[in-house]
């Protein structure tokens, strides 16, 4: 230990900034193609590219200031507080690191936007080019390219874009804790993001990737630099999810204020729970993958090589067995939203809590089970058939579970129909539809004939964005009113999610039909016999990014030009965010509440409020 006497007070003098990050990585980029030179390898040029994004990440995160608080303790310097109410304030603090995680949560939202606004791009000029049964609007070479930077774009935002921004502002709110456990660790799995979303984007200056998202090789092996991108960015993604992981589970555990017991748990914090489980488990497995994958790349090793004794098959199973698991990782947060906002809403307590609770364990559990039905028809022995296909069935029991506690909780309720609710009800329509049709992919039987066509990819469109996406749009209706101190304008709000709704069904039911008919995924060609289908499908799919386009609207308009300041508790809620002051505080609580209450306790003759919180302004008891 440093008596304090001695403690230095000398500081870096560099200014930490994104702009730093970016002036410092820049030469660091041509610093590692420079190394990649150096080794005399055949595939130098991708031993250069890996090498490059690798130093240029890092030098970006010590420009952000990464280094500094390992540095200060290194040599005793002044070590920078964890939260300093006086640094954190104005616009300016969205713009640099920050250890609080309110802002890291909006940090998180912006950027996610952002990045969601790219990938849609690329889905529509995807279905432009589907306007033709030819290949006469996208020329050959570039569809797949295509499909790679929009899949992975997509995989990017949707394993962080619940976890990222929600879980990251609410969960010590929803908890009554002051921050998170590791608040260093919380900024970390944010500022690897913009890195991974640019890498991402830059596989274009080498003519992207071939692959899509699951890179099997070996055509991933044979694939230009494009494909470091997506070796590197996915690996970014993985340091994410374990360091967000391992972040929520030790906050969740350790830093529950006084009487918040695990039955007083919101269902939400739940739902981030399990995700981190499976987040902290799955994205390690990746990560090594795709080392090792950038190793055959690079230094010449071959893992998934058959030629040299290597298998491509390895390559699929660690894939999917990361792959799975990370598909719920998108879905188990989503749950979490649609069983908290349902409650407030129907004003009537959540039915079957606990059960809630254990279905979302469940499907946690089950996911580690399934991931060779991704893989029915590649080679797998035909006894392991009949065993994934139980599993994958199975799990329809916990997903029911999740359903009938959210319908239970419905059911006779006067629900207030506010948009945030109509969202909620439009994710139970399009995940039934998404979950049914997983049901027809796990029969082997279907499999052999739909998989690799539009039906599988129309099945995890509905789950993904008929789910994800809609649970999304709720918590983004829901809570940035808390977040943002602005209510969103209702009517644009209603607007936008009829039009998303109709859009989005118009758009993805009928490619059930196009993979009932045959038409494969991944191809930029099909038969002409499909174009009116198709033409329907495109269109379909302009009003859908017409919809996201008047979210956006919403979100401006609201903020800037009408700026109607939300009250502490627009929804009359009883949950413990609510009851905190909007925007909520720096340290959040005046004094650590104590909670003596449910969060759900609504229509309980004489409930009392959620917690005691020491006379803080913005109290309201919910009824
Ligand atoms: C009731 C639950 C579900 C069942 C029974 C199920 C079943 C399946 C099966 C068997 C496949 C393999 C299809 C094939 O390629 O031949 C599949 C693919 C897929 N599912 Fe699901 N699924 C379910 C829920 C979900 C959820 C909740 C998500 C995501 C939020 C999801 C995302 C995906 C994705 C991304 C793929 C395709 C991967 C690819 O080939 O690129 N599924 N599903
Ligand atoms: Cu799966």
């Amino acid at each position: 230990m440093v008596s304090p006497a001695r403690v230095s007070e000398r500081r870096l003098s560099i200014p930490n900034n994104p702009i730093t990050g970016i002036l410092l990585a820049i030469p660091a980029y041509f610093v590692g193609i420079w190394l990649g030179t150096l080794f005399g390898l055949n595939d130098e040029r991708n031993t250069g590219v890996i090498l490059g994004y690798v130093f240029a990440t890092a030098a970006f995160l010590a420009g952000v200031g990464f280094l500094n608080y390992p540095l200060e303790r290194l040599f005793g310097w002044r070590v920078t507080p964890i939260s300093d109410p006086d640094e954190n304030r104005g616009i300016g603090r969205f713009f640099r690191l920050s250890l609080d995680h309110k802002v890291i949560g909006i940090q998180y939202l912006v950027t996610i936007l952002l990045m969601l606004l790219f990938g849609g791009i690329g889905a529509m000029l995807i279905r432009t080019s589907l306007l033709v049964p030819d290949a006469s609007i996208t020329p050959a070479g570039n569809y797949l390219p295509l499909i790679g930077l929009h899949s992975v774009m997509m995989i990017f935002i949707t394993s962080a874009v619940i976890v990222g921004p929600f879980g990251n502002y609410l969960v010590p709110l929803m908890i009554g804790a002051r921050r998170m456990a590791f608040p260093r660790l919380e900024a970390l799995s944010f500022w690897v993001v913009p890195p991974a979303a640019v890498i991402l984007a830059a596989a274009t200056f080498w003519g992207g990737f071939p692959t899509g998202w699951t890179g099997y090789p070996p055509l991933s092996e044979q694939a230009l630099q494009g494909m470091d991108s997506y070796i590197v960015g996915f690996t970014l993604i993985a340091v994410a999810l374990v360091s967000s992981g391992v972040n929520m589970l030790a906050t969740i555990i350790g830093l529950r204020a006084p009487g918040m017991t695990w039955t007083r748990l919101p269902i939400f914090v739940w739902g981030i729970f399990t995700t981190s489980i499976l987040g902290l488990l799955a994205a390690p497995v990746l990560a090594a993958a795709l080392t090792m994958l950038a190793m055959d790349r690079s230094v010449q090793t071959t893992f998934f090589l058959a030629s040299n004794g290597g298998s491509n098959y390895l390559w699929e199973n660690l894939f999917w067995f990361f792959g799975h698991p990370e598909v719920y990782i998108f879905i188990l947060p989503a749950f979490g939203i649609i069983m908290e906002i349902v409650p407030h809403f129907a004003r009537k307590p959540l039915w079957g809590y606990r059960t809630g609770v254990v279905g979302l364990f469940g499907v946690a559990l089950l996911s580690w089970f399934v991931w060779q039905h991704h893989l029915f028809v590649s080679g797998i022995a035909p006894v392991l058939r009949p065993f994934y296909m139980l599993s994958t069935e199975l799990i329809s029991i916990p997903t029911g579970i999740i359903f009938l506690v959210t319908l239970g909780t419905l059911w006779r309720a006067r629900v207030w129909f506010t948009v945030p609710m109509l969202f909620c009800l439009g994710f139970l329509f399009n995940f039934l539809i998404g979950g049914i049709s997983g049901v027809y992919l796990s029969d082997v039987p279907t499999d052999v004939t739909l998989h690799g066509s539009y039906f599988s990819m129309a099945h995890f469109h509905y789950t993904i964005m008929g789910g994800e996406i809609f649970a999304l749009m709720a918590a983004c209706y829901y809570w940035l009113p808390k977040m943002t101190g602005k209510m969103l304008s209702p009517t644009i709000g209603r607007i936008h999610f009829w039009t998303m709704f109709i859009a989005f069904n118009s758009t993805f039911f009928p490619l059930f039909l196009a993979g009932l008919l045959n038409m494969p995924r991944r191809v930029s060609t099909y038969d002409p016999s499909l174009v009116g289908l198709n033409r329907w499908v495109s269109i379909s799919a302009y009003f859908l990014f017409a919809s996201m386009v008047l979210f956006a609207g919403n979100l401006i308009y609201s903020w800037f030009f009408v700026a109607k300041p939300a009250v502490a508790n627009p929804w009359h809620a009883r949950s413990l965010e609510w009851q905190v002051p909007t925007p909520p505080p720096a340290r959040n609580f005046d004094r650590v509440p104590v909670i003596v209450a449910g969060p759900y306790d609504y229509g309980i003759p004489n409930a009392r409020p959620v917690a005691d919180l020491g006379g803080m302004v913005g109290a309201t008891g919910g009824g």
